[in-house]
């Protein structure tokens, strides 16, 4: 502790997040570590980086240590969870209540008490690692559903220092909300906060509403009063290093692999492509079904097309994503064989992770990308397809119910429980205009270009760093 506190300067940065940005290398030696990849991780390493600071978080696997330790200059505390806390608070609490019930109760979400005295007890080992580093009146800056209590606890025992909490994932409508037993002890967890931010303006007249209805909080617009001090609650769409992907996307190597992979699959047929964690709430299944439905009407046949489609593995010991998995692979295995012909693949299916740029390869050569989850906080997919394309080619259909949709506004968008509905937009995606393509794809690039991951950090700690509301 007295190590930590002593290489902590006044302003530095302190990000808390249920993950560490880093795993350890698989057959690697003891204490290799790599970057991990992931939304999060995506948005906020580079700023760490470049401001120096503390990350606390979980390391990814049960049982380790406290000790902390540095990884391409960010400096690193683990927080130890054992095998059982992680099935209550991680694949219990965060993920089979919080989850699903954030995301429109896609899925029932299980409500158990030994759950969330996990969740309470994990949170406040959270707190607890933060007060050890913290130097009087450092930023704190708490990330997502894991951690919403943390604020709360803070605010108790360090009230010197500035408080920031961003939830990642969508804040339901109080309708949702309000069947959380413990939805008290939530709100005013993040109450603790100075600054709560959302994904978008709907999210955060979500957390007003509940605020107000569920606790002592007051105030209008976006600014409430509670216990005694005021705090401000406000939109920060997240967004990604648009010019990384821009400079990726260009590179002669790029092009050359992106021109290799359209030539495999077929020179003259269109490619869609679809890039998600393998998740119930990306609307996976649906979207192959709406492909079926377009081969199946002749609409497009797999001569003109074929779709791609990664699925990133994830969560694989919550039963719910098993049994998305096992549905997603019987619908391909469903469509390639009611439509695939010997050489000509219907559906292509990756279940794996790739490389950032193999990522890159895949939008620079995908025709359409649809993006099309149930309900999504921002979904950066959607933002990365459109700084990859520095041609201003190429179609995103694009869920309204993702965040992205209310930046993103000359996608083509879909209501993506609507079969028929995607099948018309992936056809119409699949004959759109060049013209109409560059149009708006232009458009798309300019907003991404103006709000960048670093604007979206830099906004964010700005509001941090001011005085208090009155
Ligand atoms: C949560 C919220 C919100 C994907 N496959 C590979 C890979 N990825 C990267 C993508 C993208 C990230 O993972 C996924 O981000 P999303 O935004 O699509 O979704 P979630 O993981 O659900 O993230 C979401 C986000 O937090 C940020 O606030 O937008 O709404 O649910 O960056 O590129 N990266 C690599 N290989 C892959 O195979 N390297």
């Amino acid at each position: 502790m007295a190590l930590a506190t002593a290489t902590t300067s006044r302003d530095s940065l302190i990000v808390v997040a249920n993950r560490l940005p880093v795993h350890r290398v698989r057959g690697g030696s003891v204490g290799e570590w790599e970057t991990s990849p992931g939304g999060l991780v995506t948005a906020l390493y580079p700023l760490l980086r470049e401001r120096g600071g503390w990350w606390v978080g979980w390391s990814g696997s049960a049982g380790g240590d406290a000790r902390v330790f540095e990884h391409e200059g960010i400096s690193l505390r683990p927080v130890p969870l054992s095998r059982g806390e992680l099935e209550h608070f991680y694949e219990g609490f965060s993920n089979e209540t919080l989850w699903p019930l954030y995301h429109d109760a896609l899925r029932t979400a299980q409500f158990h008490r030994d759950w969330w005295r996990t969740y309470v007890e994990i949170n406040s080992r959270f707190a607890e690692a933060v007060c050890s580093l913290a130097a009087p009146g450092s930023a704190v800056w708490v990330h997502d559903y894991h951690l919403q209590l943390v604020p709360g606890m803070l605010r108790s025992s360090r009230p010197d220092l500035r408080i920031g909490f961003f939830l990642h994932i969508p804040f339901p409508p109080i309708e949702l909300f309000g069947r959380l037993p413990w939805r008290r002890e939530i709100l005013e967890g993040l109450l603790g906060a100075d600054v709560v931010g959302f994904q978008t303006r709907l999210m955060a007249q979500n957390f007003l509403r509940a605020a107000r209805a569920y606790t002592r909080a007051r105030g209008a617009g976006s600014v409430l009063h509670f216990g005694g001090r005021s705090l401000r609650v406000l939109p920060f769409p997240i967004s990604i290093d648009v010019d990384e992907f821009g400079r990726i996307a260009a590179e002669p190597g790029t092009l050359a692999r992106a021109a290799g992979l359209r030539r495999r699959i077929g020179e003259n047929r269109k490619i869609i492509l679809g890039v998600d964690r393998l998740d119930y709430t990306k609307g996976i299944d649906v979207r192959l079904r709406a492909f079926e439905e377009v081969l199946r009407r002749g609409d497009l046949t797999t001569r003109g097309a074929c779709m791609v489609q990664v699925a990133v593995p994830s969560r694989g010991g919550v039963d719910e994503y098993a049994a998305m998995r096992r549905l997603v692979e019987q619908t391909v295995g469903h469509i390639n064989g009611e439509y695939g012909e010997p050489g000509r693949v219907a559906v292509h299916y990756l279940h794996r992770n790739l490389s950032r740029d193999d990522l890159i390869v895949y939008y620079r050569a995908a025709d359409v990308m649809m993006v099309t989850p149930l309900r999504d906080g921002m979904n950066l997919v959607a933002k990365e397809y459109v700084a990859s394309r520095p041609d201003e080619t190429g179609v995103l259909v694009l869920s309204e119910f993702a965040g992205a949709a209310s930046e993103l506004r000359q996608a083509v968008g879909v209501n993506p429980f609507d079969v028929d509905g995607m099948a018309g937009a992936l056809v119409r995606a699949c004959s759109m205009p060049e013209r109409e393509q560059r149009h708006r794809m232009r458009a798309m690039r300019r907003r991404v270009r103006a709000y960048d991951l670093y604007a979206w950090a830099e906004s964010f700690l700005g509001v941090l760093a001011e005085d208090p509301p009155g």
